[in-house]
């Protein structure tokens, strides 16, 4: 059943599968800024080669050969490298595909469509690839993320976004999507999020969306609710969404929506209560219901508040407020925009105050690019402009504890890797970062590139933590002055909670109680930043390496940080030995994290009972196979929660525990590697397994090059402490 029509110099040969031409995309990755780009003529693609990691991440052949079957946890970790650097970008950095949410394409499809923004014809059909492959084939609909069971939030957004890239409605998956959806009591039992995007559209009244007051901006900042207080996501997505539900401003009207109208809904759309639905929402959505506390505000704020003392005045007021601080997020990111809900959200609050033509505008719509990934499944948003400080971080210590910093050939990798970090480095604070409520930057790196700008607690750790590693090597340049070292340090230091423990990309704000007022309903522990085990070891590393490789500097504050930190993750341990992963599932990953701080001040399975607990958590988990495996219910849940085959990257942060723990016995870390490089293929890399990354508990997310990252460094690490032992 064709849906679309494409020119036929644009499709495949086999156009029955109504796919582009995956031969002509390509990846181009301009000092960490990552496009797509299709390319239209034979010119383009004789001056254009694809390249290898464009062939990988489309999941062409790569053509890469097979190497010698690996004896040893070393010539594994060479095989991995010898696949993974053709990877590598020009820059220095990697980069993947990182979805896993499925409510980011909706968005930014809705945002495209209601700017009368046109939607070149080769993502229309990718886009409707890549919904159909994440499509369930069971029941038709789709979950909060890729793995997750089919909610409303998914089904009716995605049924959407196909529907607005050109999908006929007589399609038979949407008839099967639009029969759970109605079976789902349809639309009208979405989240908040779904009821926003649906109204903006106009395929729903406004009045069916809960409060989203712009006047809360104008809260004095001593207020303990105020929204600067707030995790930097959400008051992020708050702030356009706030500005936009004020003007309750509507696309109009067009055949489509009125087509969408009629889909979405059991009942008529003209019949439908939409006030009386603004708390209507289905069990399979409802992750973190709303609290009493927050229904009675709700309460107040439409029955009281709006009708009777919101004068036009405070009106104004909270929006020029409000614009003015989207004005200068948009500013400080070059319109990149923190993340992928609040770039689209954004883009229509410029298009609202300042109409399609202005250069704010224009400039998002290039911007959103930056969002998006191809792969072979079609085209995705990621869930952030991409991966690269983070992952490259990685390698690079991964490469560091196999030892192979030290051959000649991995050097001109590693310095190229070395290059791109000293590139992305921010050098200085955002203008006006106090009254935009920012965090100091300056010194920092942030999780993606430059251009966004947010410095992350660990994401600056992990980075500088590799420069210093490469810079003392014997033959690496300094390209990282001291200077810099010591402005990363100088942030770093600011990041720390009375807690002891270290957030994301702010210390502590608010109170926890403020998760009372959690309106997104689809998930968990977003309101305030979080002392975080993950986030905490990540600046313990850091900086006792800076201490052990550096001249004394700030000595006495390294040191207080560094035992109040240990003290933080004593206390997050779990009586059963474990801890509770939030970036990473689950307790493995924790576990990993955790097990490292403890090692850096010496304590370890032979002087500590908590770290011979945590090493028995796992030994007690074992898989028959050697590996261990966790399902992502675990974030879920917060119980540990086994997958059902053991997986490559989990085995890998389990067997680095169990080696920073000391754990005296190699033999259940050699079997799980064993079963480790028993699934490495020929050629040196290894399959993608379930999902390995998680946000807000409920909400999974890829990481697909953990797969080799962690391996490698699990691996390199058992090399390094155990030689030449044979792996079966
Ligand atoms: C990320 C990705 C990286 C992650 C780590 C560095 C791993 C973590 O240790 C600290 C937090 C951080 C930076 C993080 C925060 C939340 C992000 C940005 C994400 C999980 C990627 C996507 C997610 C973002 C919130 C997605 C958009 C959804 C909303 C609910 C706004």
């Amino acid at each position: 059943i064709p849906y679309l029509t494409i020119d036929s110099a644009l499709a495949c040969a086999c156009d029955d599968k109504r796919t582009t031409d995956y031969s002509r995309w390509r990846l181009l990755d301009d000092r960490g800024r990552q496009t797509w780009h299709y390319l239209k003529t034979e010119k383009q693609i004789k001056e254009w080669p694809q390249s290898i990691a464009d062939k990988w991440h489309l999941g062409m052949d790569t053509g890469l050969p097979n190497l010698p079957p690996p004896k040893t946890a070393i010539d594994s970790v060479k095989n991995a490298l010898e696949f993974f650097q053709h990877l590598q970008l020009p820059p220095g950095n990697w980069a993947c595909d990182y979805g896993g949410p499925m409510f980011l394409v909706p968005g930014l499809v809705v945002t495209w469509y209601v700017t009368k923004t046109a939607i070149p014809e080769e993502y229309k059909i990718e886009i409707a690839n890549y919904l159909f492959a994440r499509q369930h084939p069971k029941d038709g609909g789709w979950g909060l993320h890729i793995e997750g069971d089919s909610s409303v939030f998914g089904t009716s957004m995605n049924y959407t976004a196909l529907r607005l890239v050109g999908v006929d409605s007589e399609d038979p998956r949407m008839i099967k999507a639009r029969a759970l959806l109605h079976k789902m009591g349809g639309a009208v039992n979405g989240p908040h999020w779904a009821k926003f995007w649906l109204s903006v559209l106009g395929v729903m009244k406004w009045e069916i969306v809960n409060p989203v007051p712009p006047e809360l901006w104008l809260l004095p900042d001593w207020i303990p609710i105020s929204p600067w207080r707030w995790w930097i996501h959400m008051r992020q997505v708050f702030l356009p969404m706030s500005f936009i539900y004020s003007k309750r401003w509507v696309f109009e009207a067009d055949d489509l929506v009125m087509e969408l109208r009629d889909e979405l809904f059991v009942e008529d759309w003209e019949d439908i209560d939409w006030a009386g639905h603004r708390n209507s929402i289905h069990e399979k959505d409802n992750y973190h219901p709303k609290t009493w506390v927050l229904n009675t505000i709700n309460w107040f704020l439409v029955h009281v508040w709006f009708p009777y003392f919101r004068t036009d005045r405070i009106v104004e007021r909270a929006e020029e407020w409000t614009w003015h601080l989207i004005q200068r997020e948009d500013e400080n990111t070059d319109f990149s925009c923190l993340g992928p809900v609040n770039a689209p959200m954004n883009t229509i609050a410029c298009y609202i105050q300042e109409g399609h033509e202005a250069y704010s505008v224009r400039r998002h719509i290039e911007r959103l690019e930056d969002f998006i990934w191809v792969k072979n499944e079609g085209m995705l948003m990621n869930g952030t402009n991409g991966v690269q400080n983070w992952d490259t971080s990685f390698l690079i210590q991964s490469v560091v504890e196999a030892g192979l910093e030290k051959d000649p050939k991995w050097k001109p990798m590693l310095v190229k890797a070395l290059e791109y970090l000293e590139d992305q480095q921010v050098r200085e604070n955002t203008r006006d970062y106090k009254s935009c409520y920012r965090h100091p930057s300056k010194g920092a790196w942030t999780f993606s590139n430059k251009d966004q700008g947010y410095a992350v607690s660990d994401c600056t750790s992990e980075a500088v933590k590799s420069i210093m590693m490469l810079q003392n090597s014997p033959g690496y340049p300094e390209l990282v002055s001291l200077e810099r070292i010591h402005d990363a340090i100088d942030v770093l230091l600011t990041y720390q909670n009375p807690s002891g423990g270290c957030a994301s990309y702010e210390p502590t704000r608010g109170s926890e109680h403020m998760e009372l007022l959690n309106a997104a309903e689809v998930f968990g522990r977003i309101m305030i930043e979080y002392d975080y085990p993950e986030c905490t070891t990540a600046c313990v590393t850091a900086l006792s390496s800076f201490k052990w490789l550096y001249p004394p500097y700030r000595t006495a504050d390294i040191d207080r940080f560094i035992s109040r930190a240990v003290a933080f993750i004593r206390r997050a341990q779990r009586p059963d030995g474990s801890w509770y992963g939030a970036w990473g599932i689950c307790f493995s990953y924790a576990a990993m994290f955790a097990l490292e701080s403890l090692a850096s001040v010496g304590e370890t399975y032979e002087n500590s009972e908590r770290v011979r607990r945590a090493c028995h958590f796992f030994l007690d988990r074992q898989f028959e196979d050697g590996g261990w495996g966790e399902s992502y219910k675990a974030c879920e849940t917060g119980v540990w929660t086994p997958s059902e085959k053991s997986l490559v990257v989990q085995t890998s942060w389990v067997c680095i525990a169990l080696m920073e723990a000391q754990y005296p016995d190699p033999e259940p870390i050699k079997r799980a590697l064993s079963m480790v490089v028993g699934r490495q293929r020929a050629n040196g890399e290894w399959a993608q397994e379930l999902i390995e990354g998680v946000f807000n508990k409920s909400c999974m997310i890829s990481y697909p090059n953990y797969k080799f990252i962690f391996p490698i460094r699990a691996l390199g690490m058992f090399a390094k402490r155990y030689g030449e032992i044979e792996l079966a």
